[in-house]
């Protein structure tokens, strides 16, 4: 007898099947350049789907508090080895939720309550678990922020050194969510020994381009690389730590049994397939292509008369400075805006912005997702004048609906990766 679970969901449960379809609608009908999304494989989709949602495997392979585990171990032993080949990296843990427990585990293996982390301010790019008040870390630790500098727009390892003697953290981060730039790792692990911190570089957002030497590599300067998985790494939500083999045992301490339980076997499942694509050659030319894509389409805005942040970019994203242009239009409306025409980005503070946080001055965006869709230099000059359409149209509704209907027919011309 067939169970009534094998029925699919469309039978089953109506409503959610609908709210599932109405969201792959948006996806396909809309121009995704949030920098830190992405389309994934089915292949990917298919992994995460998997019935390793059904077990338990707390512990690591070979060592779990379950039986049945025979699967488990296979499949995180294959993620982990992957991820090591990937990365170059003597050890990898594939446990952490999300980057920011991934971020958790780390403090957790070498600060103490009351410690001082150095790390890049949330208001010049970083990120709220790099010690923002409101966060776990910025309660527990004492955090001392670097900014940008205010002529360049950039990170100065002067500034950075500067306040690391004057301060002594035990732990610097390197790493952001809203930063352009190349990140100097090497100059990193140099200040880092001067005043005898560790140091932990957060490539979340440049993990592909790291992986395929398109960014330079953080393994050989940073104490623990944290990640996710899902932005320009193009796999299922989740995180990852990447160290050297002598602190392999510390990490794994820190993941578990110290601040989760049992791992989501079905997510590191995906982890493995998504890591396999990313050791693909055609991943590498994927990553170029991100890179060409946000050359070609930041150009395109400057053109335009947008100032971008520190001139520009070196990687996936940029950071759209709006009062050049718009001097009274607040990131919050032009990202309203633009969402009305299906373009979908995300406010974000220029540094030093005089705008709140909940307005900004800016707009960050990003080529990932439009690059997946098979998206390329041409197609990001046309992207760029469909925003500054929506942008000029501001109140006209009309301009921005028929802006929106050029929205659609280009999406349709690039179809999301489908089954
Ligand atoms: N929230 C992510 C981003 O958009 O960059 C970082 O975790």
């Amino acid at each position: 007898m067939v169970s009534p679970l094998s029925r699919p969901l469309t039978e089953t449960d109506a409503e959610v099947a609908e709210i599932i379809q109405h969201e792959e609608d948006r996806q396909q009908n809309t121009l995704e350049l949030i920098a830190s999304e992405n389309h994934v494989s089915v292949a990917v989709r298919t992994a995460a789907g998997s019935v390793f949602t059904n077990k338990y495997a707390e512990g690591y392979p070979g060592k779990r508090y379950y039986g049945g585990c025979v699967n488990m171990d296979a499949i995180e032993h294959l993620a982990r080895e992957r991820a090591k080949t990937l990365f170059g990296a003597e050890h990898a843990n594939v446990q952490p939720h999300s980057g920011a427990q991934a971020n958790v585990a780390v403090y957790m293996a070498v600060l103490k309550p009351g410690d001082t982390l150095l790390s890049l301010d949330l208001a010049h790019g970083g990120h709220l678990s790099h010690g923002l008040r409101v966060n776990f870390s910025g309660a527990m630790y004492n955090v001392v922020p670097y900014g940008v500098e205010r002529d360049t727009e950039q990170v100065s390892l002067a500034t950075v050194r500067r306040l690391a003697l004057e301060h002594k953290p035990k732990l610097i981060i390197c790493g952001a969510s809203a930063y352009p730039r190349t990140i100097d790792f090497a100059g990193f692990a140099e200040v880092a020994r001067e005043c005898g911190a560790r140091l932990m570089a957060d490539i979340a957002h440049i993990a592909g381009m790291v992986a395929v030497g398109l960014h330079p590599t953080s393994i050989p300067y940073a104490d623990f690389t944290t990640s996710t998985t899902h932005k320009t790494l193009r796999g299922p939500r989740g995180g990852l730590i990447l160290c050297k083999a002598a602190d392999a045992a510390l990490v794994d301490k820190w993941v578990f049994p110290g601040t989760q339980g049992g791992p989501l076997m079905h997510t590191i499942t995906a982890k493995a397939v998504a890591f396999g694509e990313a050791l693909r050659p055609e991943f590498k030319q994927y990553q170029q292509q991100i890179l060409a894509n946000a050359q070609s389409l930041a150009e395109s805005l400057r053109s335009r008369g947008y100032r971008l942040v520190s001139g520009g970019t070196d990687t996936h994203l940029m950071l759209v400075d709006l009062r050049n242009v718009h001097p009274d239009l607040t990131g919050k409306q032009a990202e309203a805006w633009l969402e009305s025409a299906g373009i979908i980005c995300n406010k974000n503070m220029i540094p030093f912005d005089e705008r709140k946080p909940t307005q900004t001055s800016g707009l960050r965006l990003g080529t990932p997702a439009l690059t997946t869709r098979g998206m390329k230099e041409a197609e990001m000059k046309t992207v760029a004048d469909l925003i500054h359409r929506v942008l000029v149209a501001g109140d006209d509704e009309a301009a921005r609906v028929k802006v929106g209907a050029e929205v659609r027919a280009l999406c349709a011309q690039f179809p999301l990766p489908h089954a």
